[in-house]
């Protein structure tokens, strides 16, 4: 059947959750509060490295208005990861609930429950802590080397960790070629070693759960969260439940950012609620967010590479050794990723990716837009420039001679991959070079402009990148459409909607499959008692991924109808065709969706319903060419960034203007990781800064002016010819900007984020 040209995909549909969000109603995870609803509130270690001898509690349970207190004698000990990610999770079973040894400042000792937040609070103060302090590491060249404090000292069952014999929580070694014999053939070699902060996504709204028993005495938990799904089969671990007793919804979700792509407070609800009878609530403050939540991994990358004089690019290395804080989800995978999405970009004959990834006695690192990938790009992208001046070469040059092309196959896939290894990609899609010079002609690139004052140096820069749409081989998603007797259609899809906006792009894909308009869609996500199973909201795979079941699903219930319809009008079902709100058939017949369906009810008696199931072993890369165009002040050091443009080919765009504000979003957090953002720690490892006074994200008064192109591409593995976006356009910000402030000032900068004070050194230390 064919199907008519697009009328719902590629349109700038209404989004379909606008109207209940702009007014206000009750949507998140703390607009729903049960009757009798208690508040938990976490007592967290003083102490970086210090056993828990005991905890006296019973002050604090006299308190009036205490409910409950635990900690780690009430809660039994499993090994478990709070990553949430596909079973077997490749990140190590390193932690428990409540730990017998605090590993940061701010790890878990003991859990209050109460009828009021005040009194949690206060509750907290009347408890009573013996620790055993313990020698604290939090320098990752210490955690690598010393072996007589050992922050993990129980074996990782699963053995993905050195727990036990080392503070090495991941690491990785992959090769293609042989990059040392190469380095001795090539006319240039360019080493620097670039290092990156501790930065936290920053969502606006915080890890919020709660969770109650319900009247069929199942655990019900309501929370933020984008993986609703790895969560329920990881509470029946740590709970020991049947996970047919847990059911977990997600509400709206304010912001991710792959924060949420963890469990990080809904095993306490969930086991005080089973403790309490009652339900119970736990919400971070900001300076929680900011202290035990998870951070993107400060990481030190050394770059080495190996050029001819004609910029032919023959060996590139990437070595990297990165903080994965007191605990490791996301260890292995994080790193991974640094040199996964981000070597393939020049496609040399020789690549070495290596990682080492440490346990410290710093808070944890995790998840975070781009899961590994902005690291690596700075690192690459900067020193694209670098090389491009040993060789005395221009830059843009060099990176148009380099970069992968069409029909590239990326070899270093075939050596990494999570928890799946042996997949070669092959660049099928790829609007790179076409962004590189759509871009150029918007940043003036070829006609840099004047400095405004005479006191200001301006610079331009520019970096590229590349993601994944998933997890190849790893992610899937299902998705059941289920029509009306009206016409109408519901969509459930376990796939998660955390902001972004994946909703109304799978409602879109679901209307245009059935030929109806995006309102006649009524989406929920998700909900694991009446969605079936997503992976989640991670890895740039719900448009790619997600969109690849909605599609098989609503095709199936169009040829459940019209099979249906074939009979009547007697016709071959192929030849039915949906569209525009109607069925018809080359014989003339035509019917209203809503006749189709009353038909479909009352005289066929069929409830037209689908569930499709989709995965990929591919992963296709989206692609972004972004510029930087800075004025800097020597004096002071202070930049001032005045444009940005933004080229990205993600494929066919299914709604250009949630795709241009994924990107302006990105590329809002990339200028934060670039100028401002930095989560200090002093030498113990206490935060420094666990506030928004203190710790500058980037502001709308921070934008400069911002142009976004859409290069779109069609991507033949993708649904509609999509790829993702969610990640990639927050790579390139960062070394775009410092490569700008570099040119303008004629200086190197190798470590983020390029703060004033930063600046002005590097300049005057060039002075000199
Ligand atoms: S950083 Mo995302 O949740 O893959």
């Amino acid at each position: 059947m064919t199907q008519p040209e697009k009328s719902v995909v590629g349109k700038n549909v209404t989004k379909v959750d606008a109207f209940k969000l702009a007014r206000g109603e009750a949507v998140y995870t703390d607009d729903f509060r049960p009757d009798g609803m208690l508040y938990a509130k976490v007592l967290r270690s003083p102490h970086a490295h210090a056993r828990i001898l005991s905890v006296d509690v019973s002050k604090a349970l006299e308190f009036d208005g205490v409910v409950d207190v635990i900690w780690h004698q009430d809660v039994k000990a499993i090994l478990h990861t709070r990553a949430g990610q596909s079973y077997p999770e490749p990140s190590p079973y390193d932690t428990v609930v409540m730990p017998e040894k605090a590993r940061f400042i701010g790890d878990r000792v003991a859990v209050v429950v109460a009828e009021s937040l005040v009194v949690a609070q206060r509750a907290l103060e009347l408890i009573e802590v013996q620790y055993e302090e313990l020698p604290a590491i939090t320098d990752m060249d210490e955690a690598l080397t010393r072996t007589d404090v050992l922050i993990h000292e129980t074996p990782d069952p699963r053995g993905i960790s050195q727990a036990g014999k080392s503070n090495l929580a991941a690491s990785i070694d992959k090769q293609v070629g042989d990059v040392d014999a190469a380095l001795k053939t090539c006319d240039h070699v360019v080493q620097r070693v670039y290092t990156l902060p501790r930065v936290q996504a920053s969502h606006i709204e915080p890890h919020i759960s709660m969770a109650w028993v319900d009247e069929d005495q199942r655990l019900v938990v309501r929370t933020s969260t984008q993986v609703p799904f790895h969560l329920r089969r990881m509470l029946a671990r740590i709970l020991e439940m049947p996970e047919a007793k847990i059911r977990v919804i997600k509400p709206r979700v304010g912001g991710g950012f792959g924060d949420k792509q963890e469990l990080v407070v809904e095993d306490l609800v969930s086991i005080l609620a089973l403790r309490t009878k009652r339900p119970v609530r736990l919400e971070f403050t900001r300076e929680e967010e900011l202290i035990a939540a998870r951070y993107r991994h400060p990481q030190r990358i050394t770059m080495t590479t190996g050029v001819m004089n004609d910029g032919t690019m023959v060996a590139n290395r990437m070595r990297v050794l990165a903080d994965t804080g007191a605990y490791g989800s996301h260890a292995l995978t994080v790193q991974g990723n640094t040199g996964q999405k981000v070597l393939p970009m020049y496609p040399a004959a020789n690549i070495h990716f290596q990682v080492e990834c440490v346990y410290t006695n710093n808070p944890i690192s995790g998840a975070f837009r781009g899961y590994g990938a902005p690291q690596g790009c700075f690192a690459l992208e900067r020193h694209m420039d670098e090389v491009a001046k040993a060789l005395g070469m221009d830059r843009l040059e060099l990176r148009k001679m380099n970069h992968i092309k069409l029909g590239d196959t990326d070899p270093l896939s075939a050596k990494l991959g999570e928890g799946k290894e042996g997949l070669v990609r092959v660049v099928n899609s790829t609007g790179l070079e076409e962004g590189i010079r759509l871009g150029c002609d918007a940043i003036g690139w070829n006609k840099p402009r004047p400095a405004s004052q005479p006191h200001l140096k301006r610079g331009l820069g520019m970096a590229l990148a590349m993601q994944g749409s998933g997890i190849a081989g790893v992610d899937w998603g299902a998705a059941t459409v289920k029509l009306n007797d009206d016409g109408s259609v519901n969509l459930f899809v376990g796939a998660t909607d955390i902001g972004q906006g994946s909703d109304t792009v799978l409602a879109q894909m679901c209307a245009e499959e059935l030929g109806i308009a995006c309102e006649q869609v009524q989406v929920l996500s998700s909900d694991t008692d009446l969605t079936p199973f997503d992976v989640g909201a991670y890895a740039s795979s719900t448009t790619y991924i997600s969109g690849g079941a909605v599609i098989k699903a609503a095709a199936k219930v169009r040829e459940q109808l019209a099979d249906v319809l074939a009979g009547p009008w007697e016709c071959d079902p192929g030849a039915i065709v949906f569209a525009h709100g109607k069925a018809s058939a080359p014989g003339g017949q035509s019917m209203t969706m809503q006749e189709v369906a009353m038909f479909a009810f009352y005289k066929a008696m069929i409830q037209p319903m689908a569930t499709e199931s989709h995965m990929s072993n591919d992963s296709p890369p989206p692609f972004a060419a972004q510029f930087a165009d800075v004025e800097v002040d020597q004096e002071t050091g202070r930049v001032y960034l005045r444009k940005f443009v933004s080229t990205v080919d993600c494929g066919t765009v299914i709604h250009p203007r949630l795709v241009q504000g994924q990107i302006e979003g990105a590329v809002a957090q990339g200028i934060g990781y670039a100028l401002f953002e930095e989560v200090l720690l002093d030498r113990r490892g206490k935060v420094l800064n666990p506030n928004f006074l203190d710790y500058k994200i980037a502001c709308t008064l921070d934008m400069p002016e911002m142009e976004t192109i859409l290069v779109e591409t069609d991507e033949p593995s993708g649904p509609h010819g999509a790829k993702a976006a969610g990640e990639v356009p927050i790579d390139g910000p960062a070394p775009a900007i410092l490569n700008a402030i570099c040119d303008a000032v004629g200086v190197s900068l190798f470590q983020l984020p390029a703060t004033a004070e930063r600046v002005w050194r590097v300049c005057r230390d060039a002075e000199q």
